[in-house]
C-alpha cells in the first residue's frame, strides 16, 4: 500500500513524452491551471513512457503519464484517464491529413487516395498491438492491409497506379502515427505503385516540412487543439484534407489501481 500525498507517491512527477507533442504543451497548461507546482513533467520520448508506465505495472507503483487514445496501452492495461473539470485537454478531436500544396497537380493518384483514407480507432489499434506485441510496423501495417482489402480497395476505387512516382511522408515516433504512417505506406505501394520515403522528425519539423514542400504529406495533424500552434503558425501554408480519424482523446492517465479520479486529486 503507497503512503503519504499522491505527490509523495509518484515522485512529484508526471511522465511526458517528446516535448513537441501538442500533448506536451496541455500539460504544461494543466500544471499552471491545478496549480501543480511541486510537479515535474518529464521529457523523453513515446517509447521511454510506456517502458516507466510497464515497469510501475508491474510493481504496482503509483505513476501519472501522459496519455492519448487510440492506444495500445488501454488494451494491455487497466488505466484510467483522470477528470479534467477545466478542460485544459480540450474536447475530442480528429487526426487529420495535411499535404503540400502542389500534390493535387504533381502527385495525383496519392492525393485522391489520401484526401480518402479514413479509418476508426478500433482499426489503429490493431496495428499498434500487433507491433507492441512484436510485429515489425511494416509487416504489422501489410497484415492488417491484407486483411481488411475491403476497407482498402474503397479509399483506391477508380485511382490509377502511378509507377515510378515518388512521394515522402512524415511522421513523429507516436506509436499511433508509426501505425498510420506504415498502412498509408503500404497502400500507396501495393495499390499505387509509388515508391514511399518515410522521415521520421520531431513534431515542429513535420508541420514546416509539409508547409515548405520538404515533406510530400503526413496523417498526423491532430486538430483542432492538440497542434493549433504549428496550424495558426503555417496557415496557408498546407493543404488540410480533414480527418483520417475521430473519437481521439488526451489527458493525464494512472493506474486503476491508483486511488484517484481527477486531475484536481493529484494535490492531495
Ligand atoms: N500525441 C499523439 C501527439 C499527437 C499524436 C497525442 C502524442 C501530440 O500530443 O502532439
Amino acid at each position: 500500500e503507497a503512503s503519504g500525498s499522491v505527490g509523495e507517491q509518484v515522485d512529484h512527477k508526471i511522465i511526458g513524452i517528446d516535448p513537441g507533442a501538442g500533448l506536451m504543451n496541455a500539460t504544461e497548461k494543466a500544471i499552471k491551471e491545478y496549480g501543480l507546482d511541486d510537479y515535474e513533467l518529464v521529457e523523453g520520448s513515446s517509447a521511454a513512457m510506456t517502458a516507466a508506465l510497464a515497469e510501475s505495472y508491474k510493481n504496482k507503483k503509483p505513476i501519472v503519464i501522459t496519455g492519448w487514445t487510440p492506444h495500445w496501452m488501454f488494451s494491455k492495461y487497466d488505466l484510467k484517464y483522470l477528470k479534467d473539470p477545466k478542460g485544459v485537454y480540450g474536447k475530442d478531436e480528429e487526426i487529420h491529413t495535411i499535404v503540400r500544396k502542389g500534390l493535387k497537380e504533381q502527385l495525383p493518384s496519392a492525393y485522391a487516395f489520401l484526401d480518402k483514407f479514413e479509418w476508426q480507432p478500433a482499426d489503429m489499434e490493431k496495428v499498434m498491438l500487433a507491433i507492441t506485441d512484436g510485429k515489425s510496423p511494416e509487416d504489422a501495417a501489410a497484415d492488417w492491409v491484407a486483411q481488411n482489402q475491403d476497407k482498402v480497395n474503397k479509399w483506391v476505387e477508380g485511382i490509377a497506379p502511378e509507377p515510378g512516382k515518388k512521394i515522402s511522408l512524415a511522421y513523429v515516433a507516436w506509436d499511433s502515427e508509426i501505425a498510420s504512417t506504415n498502412v498509408v505506406k503500404t497502400v500507396l505501394e501495393q495499390k499505387l505503385k509509388y515508391t514511399v520515403e518515410m522521415n521520421q522528425v520531431e513534431a515542429g519539423p513535420m508541420w514546416v516540412g509539409v508547409s515548405n514542400g520538404d515533406a510530400d504529406a503526413m496523417v498526423a495533424a491532430w486538430l483542432p487543439t492538440t497542434h493549433a500552434d504549428y496550424a495558426e503558425k503555417l496557415k496557408g501554408q498546407f493543404e488540410d484534407l480533414g480527418p483520417n480519424l475521430k473519437g481521439t482523446k488526451l489527458g493525464l492517465v494512472v493506474p486503476t489501481y491508483m486511488n484517484i479520479d481527477s486531475i484536481e486529486d493529484l494535490k492531495k
